[in-house]
This record gives C-alpha cells, structure tokens and sequence, in this order.
C-alpha cells in the first residue's frame, strides 16, 4: 500500500490472496478473499480505496463502513450458520436477502442511496442444496431484497461479481454514493436481469457497468464478465475461446460506456483488471492471451469458481478518470 495516503482518505479495502500471517490493523472496512494469487510474488495483496476528502467510520447493523461527504464503502459477513433451516428458504438464500436488506437500510439513514459497485464472494458456489445451485439461491435471496426495499431489480442496478471461495461466510463489500449511476450494458449479451428461468427462479441483478460522474472525476465500474453470448456459455472447455470471448464482452462493453460517457474515452490499457481463473493450471494461458490487450494495466489473476459451471474465467475492471487528464 501506498504509505503517503492518509488514514481519513482511506474509505476501505480489500485483501486477497492467501490468508497473510500478519494481517494490516484494520483501521478501514476491509474485505478478506482468501483465494490463491496466481503469477503473483507475495502472498496478498490489500487494494484500498481513496476518497476526494476526509472520511469518517461507522457501524450499522453489522455492516461496517467509512463515508466521505459524497461515497460510502462497507463491508458486511454473514455466517450461513448464524440462520435456521425451517421454512423454505436456504440458509444462503436467508442470509443473502439479510444482507442487501441491512445494506438498503444503510444508505437510506446515510442519505446516500445510489449502489454503484457490489462484490460477492460465497463458499462452494457451484454446491447443490435440496436440488438447488448455491448460486441460485443466492440469486433469489439478493432479487428478492431490492424488491423488499422498493428498489428496481431491472435497468437501473449496480456492477457487481459474485464468486465462489472453498469456504467462509458471505462476504459482501460494496461503494454507494450520493450520486445515480448510469448503467451500461453489452449489445453482445441479454441484460443478466433478462436472463430465461433456465438460469434459476431469479435472474442476476447487475448491470454491464456502470458509470458515476462525480464533479471532479468519472468512474467505470465493469462487473464480472465472461464468455457469454446472449444468454448462452460459449466455448465449452475451451480457455482460450472463453478468454477471448470474455475480452471481446470487455471491449464492447467499453466502447458502450465510451458512447454513453460526456468527458471520458476509457481505454483497455487504462483499466485495472481482476481476473479470476477455475482451474490454476490455465493461469498461463490466460496471462499470455491478455498480456498484449492489457498492455502496461494493472491486472491481479485469482484462482476462484465462477458463477456458472461452465465458466472458465472472468475478469472484472475499473477505472477513476479526471477529465482532461486522461
Ligand atoms: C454473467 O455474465 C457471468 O451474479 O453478481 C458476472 C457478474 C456474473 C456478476 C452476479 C454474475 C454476477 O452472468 C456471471
């Protein structure tokens, strides 16, 4: 980490990688994903993010966060343990729903309502419980949640990915702020919240990207994307058709927020990329396939499960522009 930041700019973090002997003193929300690093030197890294201004901490029904006059990062975990089993809700499904109800009820006492960017992280995501994909259920909990709290659940949603782990509670970080997104979708692939039933009972709710324009700066956040084309997974068992799919899915995405965006043209050298691979042993082929697109981009490559089954790898991105200087 960057020693210079001060302390009261730090909105939050995250810390990936295999779980450090010595962990930071927390003075921030700070997200654990403890997932191997692949192509990576040490054993973690922790990515923070910085506010314009000075920030302050909080605390809200488990949830903990840090605001600035204009953003708010939190973190929440759930232990699936911690819900009953009784009725017909998983314990996933209960525990996902708890979470985006306490985070709707946070931004609404914080005044700042406007969900940009979500991570979700949960173990055994591809794991089947009474005949239902973990995902699935997570998928219904978080749908059912943003209905609960009047929020749409179509068009006007937040970036998001929601990965796999071997195990650990349900993590879920988040950025909201002051100010609304604009949304941004892929002309390649059905809106996730499109999704047909084949898909489980609730479709995904995330958009694309999403972009913030903030006074002084603009934000792309690109949500995890993967080698799906309309609604359909691409190359089966093929790494190299999903990675280049997954690509291909990134530069039309870009090139949508680029016609959508007043001040910013976004370039694929100009992002910061997270990639997380299925299996380790296609890491390389991966790093050789996006080396020459990335260019000199900062790109982190995590060995996780995806979302679906079939899905090789996905890789997620973000930019903070200043007009002008980009
Ligand atoms: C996809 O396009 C791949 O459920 O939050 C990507 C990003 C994916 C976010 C989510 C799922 C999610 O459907 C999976």
């Amino acid at each position: 980490m960057d020693a210079e930041v001060p302390v009261r700019e730090i909105l939050g973090g995250t810390l990936i990688g295999c779980r450090p002997s010595a962990p930071p003193a927390e003075c921030w929300p700070m997200q654990t994903v403890v997932a191997p690093l692949l192509g990576y030197p040490g054993e973690a890294v922790h990515e923070l993010w910085i506010s314009a201004g000075d920030s302050h901490p909080g605390e809200f029904e488990g949830i903990a966060f840090r605001r600035s006059r204009e953003v708010l990062f939190g973190v929440i975990e759930l232990e699936e343990q911690a819900f009953s089993t009784t009725g017909r809700e998983s314990t996933l499904q209960q525990a996902t729903g708890e979470a985006y109800r306490r985070i709707f009820r946070l931004l609404a006492a914080q005044e700042l309502p406007h969900l940009w960017r979500v991570w979700n992280y949960l173990a055994d995501i591809n794991g089947e419980t009474n005949g239902l994909e973990r995902y699935r259920q997570f998928n219904i909990g978080r749908h059912d949640a943003f209905a609960a709290c009047a929020r749409a659940a179509t068009g006007d949603v937040p970036a998001a990915c929601t990965i796999g782990l071997p195990q650990g509670p349900l993590s879920i970080a988040f950025i909201a702020g002051r100010t609304p997104v604009q949304p941004v979708e892929n002309p390649r692939q059905v809106s996730a919240y499109h999704y047909p039933m084949e898909y489980g009972p609730r479709s995904p709710t995330f958009s694309r990207a999403v972009l913030v324009t903030l006074p002084e700066r603009e934000c792309l956040f690109i949500s995890g994307t993967a080698s799906i084309v309309g609604h359909r997974t691409v190359h089966l068992g093929d790494i190299c058709g999903q990675t280049r799919e997954a690509l291909a899915n990134i530069e039309a995405v870009l090139a949508e927020a680029n016609r959508l965006s007043r001040h910013t043209t976004f370039t694929l050298g100009g992002l910061a990329y997270r990639v997380y691979i299925r299996h380790a042993e296609d890491f390389p082929v991966v790093r050789d396939m996006l080396s020459a697109p990335m260019g000199a981009a900062a790109v982190l490559f995590v060995q996780a499960d995806i979302c679906r089954q079939d899905l090789l790898v996905e890789i997620e991105a973000v930019a903070v522009n200043v007009p002008g200087s980009a």
